[in-house]
This record gives C-alpha cells, structure tokens and sequence, in this order.
C-alpha cells in the first residue's frame, strides 16, 4: 500500500487522505481515486517506459488543458468538468517526482460522470463522437510547434510494422512459434500500413492537433444527460491527423465485448454504433474536413485497428513490456480481437464507406 499522505503533502491541497484505491482501466499509467476532506482527486503515476519525459507531457498538458479552459469559459461552460484540471504542486509544478524518481500528477476529480468500458447505449456514442469532435474544434487554433512530441511516430503505421517484423526476428520472449497466424495475418495487410502515412506526407492529409487515444474509456460520460463531458487522457495530444482519432474510436468503440474477450463470436464491429458515431462525428466537424479526410474515414477504423493489434502482437512477442497486463496471454488476446475486427471490417468496408456518404 502507497503512502498517499506522504505524495499528496507535496499538493497543493489541505489535509489527510480518507479513502484511496487503484482506479480505472488505463492500459498505461497507474492511477487511483484520492479523497481528502470531502474532495475527490485523481492521483497518477506517469509511465516513465511509456514517456521518456515526463516534464515535457505535463508541459503539454498545462498548456492545452489552459487553452481548453478559456474556450469553455468564453462558450459560457462549466471549466471545472469540460476539462481536466490540474492540481499544481506546493511549488507551482505541476507534477512532483517522489524520492525514488517516480513523477505524480494531480488532477480534480471530474464529479457526475464517469467512464465505460463498452458502450452501453448508441446514444453515448453519437454523444461520444460530437464531443471528440468539439475537443478537434476547440484545439484547432492551437499553435501546434508549442508541443512536444510525447511518443515519436505514434501513429505511423509504418514504424509500427518494421516493430513488428523486428521482434519476429529478436523473438525475445520465445514466442514466435506460437504466434504464426497472428503474423501471417500482420504480414498479409502490410500494403495498408503506406496509405495514410503517404497521404500526410504528401500534403493531402492535413496535419492538426489530436487526442491520438480517442478510446470510449477517455471519455467522462454525463451520468444525467448521458453527454460527453470532458476528454481526459491528454498524455498523447500532438499534431497528427483526425483520422487518427475517428478511426481509434470506431476500433475501440463499436466493439461490444472486451478488448481482451476470448470469446472471438463476441468480437464485432457494431453497425449501429458506427453510424452513430459518424453522424455526431461529422456534425462537428465535417465541415472543416478535407475530401481526402471523408474518403478515408473507412479505411482509417480499419487502419487503427490494426495498427493497435500490431502494438499488441509486438508487446507480446517482445515479453509484455508496454501495456499493462494482468494474466499472462493477454496481449495475445488483445491482438486476436483487434484482428477480429480488422476481418469484420473489410467485409464491411463497402457499407462502411456507403455510411459516410450518407453523412457527410
Ligand atoms: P491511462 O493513461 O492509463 O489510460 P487515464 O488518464 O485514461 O490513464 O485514467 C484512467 C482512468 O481513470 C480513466 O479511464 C477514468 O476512468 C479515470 N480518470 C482519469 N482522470 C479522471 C478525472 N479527472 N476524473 C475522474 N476520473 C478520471
Ligand atoms: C493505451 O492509456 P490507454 O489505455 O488510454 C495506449 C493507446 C492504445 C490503447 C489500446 C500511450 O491507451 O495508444 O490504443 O492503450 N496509449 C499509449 O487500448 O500507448
Ligand atoms: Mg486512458
């Protein structure tokens, strides 16, 4: 058990903690639920594997969560829940590096709602897709160069394949040989993994700022009006396409079993959760887009999905040193459904794009 008291003293907060527990279901950094007379806090321990440099992500974070703040506050919203906000530290940082090198973070607890695993009403997601849209909104006037670039080449399709095809061959965790058909199935879409990345570098994709982790549980659904309230996990935003993040929602987000289910006839991508989210999503934001940002749309949901079971399928083969897991073959499981999708997706390709259309 952590000595919460001793990590929040250095808050700029007053008195001792009452209840404290490991919370959520991040696959990256370690956070629990905080209260402290009466309040209700978010504590973090950033992954310093993840981000080599803590400092830069939560100088990232101050400034975009600032910028948020003052667009919310002159929309005439509520900037105590429409954005996180950061709990600075005695000193005015805005994370505290603990005696053994770890770096906290705080953030106020965002009270009224909360976050799913799996979509549960079709309404969420429409909701879900207008508020990822307003949070591209409110961010496209933001100076992108003031960023860091927390993780180079976070969506680059094609670095994460030559990942791939390295820990095939390092074969680290001696688990190749029990992994040939998630391979094969990796290595037969390699063509896919030069679209999108060609198109930026070409010019006709345009470069903006993005979330990048758009998954359904970085998203604070309103327990009353069932609304998106606020988009958290901001650890990733940097300048990349849009496609990025409507395509990570429809991977995470249109699947109505686990990202880990065993179970692969569970495994699907939900045709009514698709078209709600593009709906909300294009009503936000269709009017800014590009043709090439709508004609890709499709392809991205699929692109994201595979890109995420490639990420898995090379944790796995590289020992599990990246995504938290809590049993043994689990990023396996975790490669398995997104393939899954990835193979329910181009039978769905044609009435995924008709969708679109349809919207847009
Ligand atoms: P990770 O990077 O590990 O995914 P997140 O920042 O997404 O970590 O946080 C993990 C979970 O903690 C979220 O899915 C959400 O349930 C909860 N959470 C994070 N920030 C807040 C907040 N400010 N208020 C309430 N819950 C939060
Ligand atoms: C991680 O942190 P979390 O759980 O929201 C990962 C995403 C993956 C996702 C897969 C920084 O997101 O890129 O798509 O797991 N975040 C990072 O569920 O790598
Ligand atoms: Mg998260």
């Amino acid at each position: 058990m952590k000595d919460y008291n001793k990590i929040i003293s250095n808050f700029n907060i007053d008195g001792e903690v009452s209840c404290a527990s490991v919370y959520g279901d991040g696959h990256i950094n370690d956070t629990y639920y905080i209260s402290v007379n009466g309040k209700r806090y978010i504590l973090q321990r950033i992954n310093k594997n993840v981000f080599k440099n803590p400092p830069q992500i939560m100088s990232n974070i101050e400034k975009i969560t600032r910028h948020l703040r003052q667009k919310i506050i002159a929309a005439g919203g509520n900037p105590e829940r429409e954005t996180l906000n950061i709990i600075y530290t005695k000193d005015g940082k805005s994370y505290h590096i603990s005696p053994e090198n770890d770096y906290y973070r705080m953030f106020a607890f965002i009270m009224g709602a909360r976050t799913y695993q799996t979509v549960e009403k079709p309404i969420h997601f429409y909701n879900a897709a207008k508020a990822f849209g307003k949070f591209q909104v409110l961010l496209s006037d933001f100076p992108a160069n003031e960023l860091y670039e927390p993780i180079p080449n976070f969506h680059n399709t094609q670095v994460r394949y030559e990942n791939l095809l390295k820990a095939i061959s390092d074969d680290k965790a001696g688990r190749v040989k029990d992994v040939q058909a998630e391979i094969e199935f990796a290595l037969n879409r390699h063509k896919d993994t030069d679209v999108l990345v060609n198109l930026i570098n070409s010019g006709d994709i345009p470069l903006r700022v993005t979330h990048n982790d758009t998954k359904y549980n970085n998203i604070m659904i309103d327990d009353v009006t069932g609304e998106g309230v606020c988009i958290i996990d901001l650890d990733t935003v940097m300048p990349g396409s849009l496609l990025y993040d409507f395509g990570d929602s429809i991977r995470f987000g249109t699947n109505p079993s686990a990202e880990d289910e065993k179970d692969l006839s569970k495994v699907y991508m939900d045709n009514v959760l698709f078209e709600a989210f593009v709906k909300g999503f294009l009503e936000v934001v269709g009017s800014e887009m590009t043709p090439a940002e709508i004609e890709y749309m499709a392809f991205s949901a699929k692109l994201m999905t595979y890109e995420c079971g490639i990420r898995f399928l090379t944790d796995y083969l590289e020992g599990d040193v990246y995504f938290k897991i809590s049993y043994p073959m689990q990023n396996l499981d975790r490669t398995r459904t997104q393939f899954k999708l990835v193979s329910d997706m181009e039978k769905k390709m044609d009435y995924m794009k008709g969708v679109v259309k349809r919207y847009a």
